[in-house]
C-alpha cells in the first residue's frame, strides 16, 4: 500500500502547510490590530448650528472637504487666523487641518451634526506663538489644565489671558478640551512642542507611613511620584476608596489628609498620577487595618465590693 501512504502523507502536509498558513496569518493580523489599537484615536465632534472654533485632535491632516464629507452641504465656512497679519484666512476645500491650530466654522441650518473622526494619535508637532493674539488648538486627545498644555511656558511671563467660545459665548478658560480651539494671548514670542513627551510617572502611597492599624478613619497618606527622566513632571494625583470613584484630580504633594470609609476592617486607599502632558500613571495602593473599637479593661485586683484599709 505505498500509494495510499503517499497519499496519507500529501494529505499531512497540505493539513500542516493549511495550518501552518492560518497561524501565520492570525499572528500577523493579531500583530497588526495591536498596532493599529496604539496608535489610533477616533474623535467625535458635536457641532452646533452657527459658529463653532474647533481644532484637530489627532496628528493626520484633514482635508477640508473630507472632514465635512458627510455634511457637504452643511457648511457655510471655515476661517484660521494668521498672526503675522492679524487677519482670517479662509480656508478652500483643498485646504488640511492640522494638530494644533484652531478653526472657526460655521454650520448651517438650525441642527447640531455629529461626525466622528480617526487618525494617529497626537504625534510631537512645533507650534510657533508670536506675540499677540494666536488661535490654537487642543493637541490632546484628553482634558489637560491649560498650564499643564502650554508647560514650561509660564502664565504671567510667556502669555496671558486665554478664551474659549463656548454656546456662543466667550469665556475664560483654565482647561484644554480635545476638539476645541482657543484664544490665547502671547506676552511675547514663544515656541511650544506638543505633547512633550508620552511616558507616565511612577508612584507610591503609604497609609499612616505603613502602620499596620488606625485607630481612626482619619489618615494621612505618604506619597511619592517621580516622572520620567526628561519628562513633563509629575503633575497631579487623584485618590479613591474603592478604584471606581476618584477624587477630583489635585496637585502632587507629599502628603494628603485623607478619610477612610466608616466601618471597622482592612482599609485600602489607592493613587494614580499624572504628568503635566496628559499621562496617567497604573494605580498604586496600600492597607492598614482600621479599629475604631476601645479595647475592654477588666479590673480583677481589688475584688469587686473589696474594702480597703490602709494601714
Ligand atoms: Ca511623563
Amino acid at each position: 500500500m505505498p500509494y495510499l501512504g503517499i497519499r496519507i502523507r500529501k494529505k499531512m502536509i497540505l493539513g500542516f502547510l493549511v495550518l501552518f498558513f492560518c497561524l501565520v496569518s492570525q499572528f500577523c493580523f493579531a500583530a497588526r490590530s495591536q498596532k493599529d489599537s496604539r496608535t489610533r484615536e477616533s474623535f467625535q465632534f458635536n457641532l452646533r448650528a452657527g459658529w463653532n472654533l474647533i481644532s484637530l485632535p489627532i496628528a493626520t491632516p484633514y482635508k477640508v472637504s473630507s472632514f465635512f464629507a458627510l455634511y457637504p452641504s452643511k457648511y457655510m465656512v471655515m476661517y484660521k487666523w494668521d498672526n503675522p497679519t492679524n487677519a482670517y484666512k479662509i480656508l478652500n476645500d483643498s485646504d488640511y487641518l492640522e494638530l494644533g491650530v484652531a478653526y472657526w466654522i460655521f454650520v448651517t441650518g438650525t441642527q447640531p451634526i455629529a461626525m466622528t473622526i480617526t487618525g494617529n494619535a497626537p504625534a510631537n508637532r512645533t507650534i510657533n506663538l508670536p506675540q499677540g493674539w494666536n488661535l490654537i488648538g487642543c493637541p490632546f486627545i484628553g482634558e489637560i489644565a491649560a498650564e499643564d498644555a502650554l508647560w514650561p511656558l509660564q502664565k504671567g511671563v510667556d502669555y496671558g489671558i486665554i478664551w474659549e467660545y463656548e454656546s456662543g459665548g466667550f469665556s475664560q478658560a483654565s482647561v484644554f478640551k480635545p476638539g476645541r480651539g482657543y484664544w490665547i494671548y502671547m506676552i511675547k514670542n514663544s515656541t511650544l512642542v506638543f505633547p512633550l513627551e508620552l511616558i507616565p510617572p511612577n508612584g507610591t502611597i503609604k497609609i499612616n507611613n505603613d502602620s499596620t492599624y488606625s485607630n481612626s478613619a482619619s489618615v494621612t497618606l505618604n506619597i511619592t511620584a517621580e516622572d520620567n527622566q526628561g519628562g513633563s513632571g509629575v503633575s497631579k494625583v487623584s485618590f479613591s476608596n474603592d478604584n471606581i470613584n476618584w477624587a477630583i484630580p489635585e496637585d502632587y504633594a507629599a502628603t494628603k489628609n485623607w478619610s477612610l470609609s466608616s466601618e471597622d476592617g482592612i482599609k485600602t486607599v489607592y493613587a494614580k498620577f499624572r504628568d503635566a502632558c496628559g499621562n496617567w500613571s497604573g494605580v498604586y495602593s496600600d492597607s492598614i487595618i482600621l479599629d475604631t473599637t476601645p479595647a475592654a479593661i477588666s479590673i480583677t485586683s481589688p475584688l469587686d465590693g473589696a474594702v480597703i484599709t490602709d494601714r
